[in-house]
């Protein structure tokens, strides 16, 4: 007897190759929507933390893609975790197992609809673990997904925990922008 899960996931790797275009390092390793799947696949393949620096996993619903530009994204953002280097070999392989349960497990209640995956960065400085949602504007639904989201994963006070929208995360990373000498939150005189 299959226990059949609320959405279709489908997984997805990112391995940093700067030969080519970030999108292009992005690929769909599979797809579950049973809890037997999702077990198989979890124990086949390597822990976040044995990632080296600069891959990602992603767990999206099927057919949002983990990029700021789907239009399930576009106007959304992500609770971001952010977790010193020592954390990798303490709790991060926990943290980001308890967020997939969190998502196939629909968590969130009547705002599960809002939430449309989950990213894990694996990388030098700090890795990352974050929870996208659709609509950045729509509070309540963010308020919700956040309070149940560090509940469930028992973070301590010392960790870092906030919402950014996509918008702002595109902006702030972009090398262009960064290189103009004023920032978007700074007002011309
Ligand atoms: P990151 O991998 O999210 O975080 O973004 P990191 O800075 O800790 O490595 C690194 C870079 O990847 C960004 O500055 C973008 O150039 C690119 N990038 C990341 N994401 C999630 C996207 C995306 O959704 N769309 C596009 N076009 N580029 C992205």
């Amino acid at each position: 007897e299959l226990h059949h899960l609320q959405n279709r996931w489908v997984l997805w790797f990112f391995k940093n190759d700067r030969g080519r275009a970030w999108r292009d390092n992005l690929q769909q390793i599979t797809k579950f929507d049973t809890v037997e799947d999702f077990w198989a696949l979890y124990s086949h393949i390597k822990l976040a933390s044995k990632l080296s620096a600069g891959c990602d996993y992603a767990l999206f619903k099927d057919g949002i893609e983990p990029t700021w530009e789907d239009a399930r994204n576009k106007r959304g953002g992500r609770w971001l975790i952010s977790l010193a280097k020592e954390r990798r070999h303490i709790d991060l392989d926990r943290l980001w197992l308890e967020t997939l349960l969190c998502l196939i497990g629909e968590s969130f209640e009547e705002f599960g609809q809002e939430v449309c995956g989950a990213v894990v960065n694996i990388r030098s400085k700090k890795d990352k673990i974050s929870v996208w949602t659709q609509e950045a504007e729509n509070q309540k639904a963010v308020l919700h997904i956040g309070r149940v989201y560090k509940e469930r994963l028992g973070l301590s006070t010392k960790t870092i925990i906030g919402y950014q929208t996509h918008a702002d995360t595109a902006t702030k990373s972009n090398t262009v922008a960064k290189s103009k000498p004023l920032a978007k939150n700074k007002t011309p005189a």
